[in-house]
């Protein structure tokens, strides 16, 4: 249901992280009497405000909202981290009133172009490469959405001749309505965050909605080797370019050996080596191979989307190589926040590897990620919460005691793998799981364990 005019609307924002703070700036500026409300007892009023603009007219409740508030609610936009399957956002539905996400309230606002990409793993790359080829070649681009940066946030600067780049998160498709980018993509679909989905129908059918109301005279890039989304295209409502990393294809982007190639439009033309690329592993020549096909239904050249490919540098946090001390060589995946992602964070090694792993559990099955250890993880480091349960699949995998240890502490973990490693290894913090409960997020884990690297002797 789009709301057309939002003077004066009475608009419930859930969550005062950085989404709830970019709507309800947004809200302000359209006139709206936003209020904020965040259930976490921890936090105080002067706390949220502080994070506002000075002045801001928005009311901010913190804890329980009472009645007489809820009553008077004409608008409720959930932050991505708001479950939105429970009684309290039912009983608004029940009145008819609209739940919409922050995404979908930026979609609202923005003017424009859109690229929207989403998947299991390699997003957040895909989409920072997708935004540097865009940005080059037609500039002023907005790179938004899971990557860090709400939508809301640039949506009131956009003009018609902006162009959007997005990277969306199945969190934030549960509660989109009218988004329709010119460009989709779904790069992947495996198992994460089963938690919040419930099951793999829903969670696949979630991360569908980036395409729902697409027709043919727009673009969606799906992948030709992942079994959800090659289904997905015999049913996608717009006009399909696969990729694929192991055949070649009739039409879409392919591998080739090392080389990527192209067929359009009847013709088939080699792209590019894959070693002239500054990424490593599989899962990067296919986040390249989307990005080529996303940049280049964008419209921009092939020659300047290669030029940027081949510059192109590892997003901080994801299989990014830090620096080799004494001998060792260490790489921090903190962004392989589930099995999956992790998995390709393993196979990108090609030394003996000291292997942080373990965190929050998102109800994750390890066995998969642990049959990729390939004989490689000479040592299992484990933290968090999920320690036990990645220990009992890693034995009951074969994984020997003594290769397992368990850390009370993320600096008892670094200490381990500095023991541990010996010239020739490699150390690899890509833990399959979440951070939350022992790091504000996966970023901070990640500079944690960047700053330990940085600062060892040679
Ligand atoms: N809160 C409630 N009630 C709830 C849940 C949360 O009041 O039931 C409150 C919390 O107390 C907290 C606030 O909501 O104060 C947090 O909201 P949030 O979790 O939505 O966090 P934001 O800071 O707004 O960040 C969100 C995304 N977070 C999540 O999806 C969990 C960020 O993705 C995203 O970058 C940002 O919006 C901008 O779009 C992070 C993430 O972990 C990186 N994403 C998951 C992933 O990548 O796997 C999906």
């Amino acid at each position: 249901m789009e709301i057309r005019d939002w003077n004066k609307k009475r608009v419930l924002v859930i969550g005062s992280g950085i989404s709830g703070i970019g709507a309800v700036k947004l809200l302000c500026a359209a006139g709206a009497c936003p209020v904020l409300f965040d259930e976490n007892e921890k936090l105080t009023v002067e706390k949220v405000k502080a994070k506002l603009p000075e002045g801001t007219a928005a009311d901010i409740v913190i804890g329980a909202l009472p009645e007489d508030i809820k009553s008077g609610i004409e608008a409720v936009v959930p932050s991505p981290g708001v479950p939105v399957d429970t009684a309290f956002i039912e009983e608004f539905r029940k009145k008819g009133i609209p739940v919409l996400g922050e995404i979908e309230l930026g979609y609202l606002f923005s003017k424009g172009k859109l690229a929207a990409i989403t998947g299991t793993n390699g997003k957040t790359t895909t989409t920072t490469l997708v935004g540097q080829i865009l940005d080059e070649y037609y500039g002023g681009v907005f790179v938004v959405g899971n990557i860090g940066k709400p939508y809301t946030e640039s949506a009131l600067f956009t003009k018609e001749e902006t162009i959007t780049v997005a990277e969306i998160s199945s969190f934030q498709l549960e509660t989109t309505d009218c988004f329709r980018p010119q460009v989709s993509a779904i790069l992947n679909i495996t198992p994460d965050h089963l938690n919040r989905h419930h099951t793999m129908e829903n969670y696949v059918a979630v991360k569908e909605r980036i395409a729902a109301n697409q027709t043919k005279d727009e673009v969606c890039v799906l992948n030709y080797e992942d079994g959800y989304t090659r289904d997905f295209g015999r049913r996608c409502p717009a006009r399909v370019v696969f990729f694929s990393s192991a055949r070649e294809l009739e039409e879409g982007l392919y591998l080739d050996g090392e080389d990527i190639w192209m067929a359009w439009e009847g013709k088939r033309e080699r792209l590019m080596d894959i070693h002239e690329m500054n990424l490593v592993g599989m899962c990067n020549v296919e986040n390249v191979m989307a990005a080529i096909a996303i940049s280049m239904c964008m419209r921009v050249p092939m020659e300047n989307i290669l030029d940027t490919v081949r510059r192109f540098k590892a997003v901080e946090h994801r299989i990014e190589f830090v620096a080799t001390k004494g001998g060792v060589d260490y790489y921090n995946d903190s962004k392989g926040t589930n099995p999956d992602a992790a998995i390709q964070g393993i196979r990108a090694m090609s030394k003996p590897t000291v292997l942080i792993g373990g965190g929050y559990d998102k109800g994750s099955a390890y066995d998969e990620w642990i049959e990729a250890f390939d004989g490689k993880v000479k040592c299992l480091v484990l933290i968090g919460q999920t320690a036990d349960q990645i220990e009992a699949c890693a034995k009951a995998h074969g994984m020997e005691e003594g290769k397992i240890l368990r850390a009370e502490s993320f600096e008892e973990a670094l200490r381990f793998c500095t023991e541990r490693a010996e010239t020739g290894d490699a150390v690899l913090l890509s833990p399959a799981c979440a951070s939350w409960g022992m790091f504000a997020n996966y970023e901070e884990r990640g500079r944690m364990f960047k700053d330990y690297v940085n600062g060892l002797g040679d």
